[in-house]
């Protein structure tokens, strides 16, 4: 059955990890999308299959379906198996980094419509905005999406072997839009009979799915920005692990300033207002995640020190925009997206 398959878009550590789970427990065909040639080469070196190391055990999985797309939306494609091609996609998990999202779904975007379910499973927030702008500006012809967070550790060591770290939650949730009115968002079977996607990734156990409400998603999603927000550009401007902001005096007074600043601008942007985003609530849950990832790299040092482009204007730059839109103080945003994009790096003398 062609149109139930799930199609992956981006296969960094996330992409792996979920294309993984689904091939080892979730019966189903799964088709990676390349958006990269390159990876072509690097797939048939890694014998076709995805790697997942789990306490030291390691475990691939092949039978993936793979297309490499078009670098641009005239080239033609090339994929294993021409017969499902051109296929329309109906369940598609996008685990791009940010700032590709929209070039990449341009190039599968005639396979894409109002039938279509797209899971956005990345860092920061902005890319469904800014596929709705340059993609679907047609509202009716607009996929439903789905916001997901995944909390797990993982890491990759090679093109397509991952390094399971640490276990966490797989949260998705329905985005409020014009298509999800006829979704029920509340009832979990519902939403679990109805979509094979979510069911997939529920019967996935590794993943540890919860389907949450489109209001509890957006929390959700709130949250896990202001973390972002707070701990990674820090860790890239002190060049520190997570666990050394925290402890240490004058990065804390920079983290507690920082958060001063954006917890307002998170909390605006609620649809329905909630306790847990006063500004302490906020602070302890990124101390708590700080302390529970101490040893960790954030994905945005890792990405400076890799000389990457970071992931900075979908984290603090959507904050700075938002806190600019809604008139309110957003000038620590604005000042670390300048520092992460120069290089910049602060000592601790510098602000004590
Ligand atoms: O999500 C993360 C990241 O590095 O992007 C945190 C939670 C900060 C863990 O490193």
């Amino acid at each position: 059955m062609p149109g139930d398959a799930i199609y992956v878009l981006g296969v960094g550590n996330l992409g792996k990890y979920v294309a993984h789970s689904l091939m080892k427990e979730a019966p189903g065909p799964v088709t990676l999308l390349f958006h990269r040639s390159s990876l072509e080469d690097q797939w048939r070196s890694a014998a076709n299959g995805i790697q997942c190391i789990t306490n030291g055990v390691p475990d691939t999985r092949s039978g993936f379906r793979i297309e490499v797309l078009p670098s641009s939306a005239q080239s033609p494609l090339k994929c294993s198996n021409k017969q499902y091609a051109l296929d329309p996609i109906k369940y598609l998990i996008v685990t791009t980094k940010t700032y590709m999202t929209t070039g990449a779904l341009e190039l599968v975007k005639d396979r894409l419509s109002s039938e279509t379910s797209i899971l956005f499973l990345q860092n920061g927030m902005g890319t469904m905005d800014e596929t709705s702008a340059k993609i679907f500006p047609d509202p009716k012809a607009r996929p439903a999406y789905w916001a997901g967070i995944c909390s797990a550790g993982v890491y990759s060591t090679d093109p397509f072997t991952i390094v399971h770290a640490g276990k966490g939650p797989l949260l998705v949730g329905l985005v409020e839009g014009p298509n999800t009115q006829n979704v029920p968002t509340h009832d979990q079977d519902a939403v679990l009979t109805q979509n094979t996607m979510v069911q997939r990734l529920s019967q996935a156990g590794v993943l540890e799915t919860s389907v949450l409400s489109s209001e509890a998603i957006r929390e959700s999603q709130l949250q896990k920005l202001v973390v972002n927000a707070i701990i990674n550009p820090l860790t890239a401007i002190f060049r520190c692990q997570n666990g050394q902001l925290a402890s240490n005096p004058p990065r804390l007074a920079v983290m507690k300033l920082l958060l001063e600043e954006t917890g307002p601008i998170v909390k605006a942007l609620l649809h329905t207002p909630s306790d847990m985003f006063s500004n302490q609530n906020l602070f302890d849950l990124v101390l708590s995640v700080a302390h529970k990832t101490r040893a960790n790299t954030s994905s945005m040092l890792q990405d400076v020190q890799a000389s990457r482009r970071t992931e900075i204007d979908y984290i603090n730059g959507y904050i700075a925009a938002q806190g600019k839109r809604l008139a309110m103080p957003h000038v620590h945003n604005s000042t670390v997206v300048r520092l992460v994009k120069e290089g910049r790096t602060i000592q601790d003398h510098d602000i004590a």
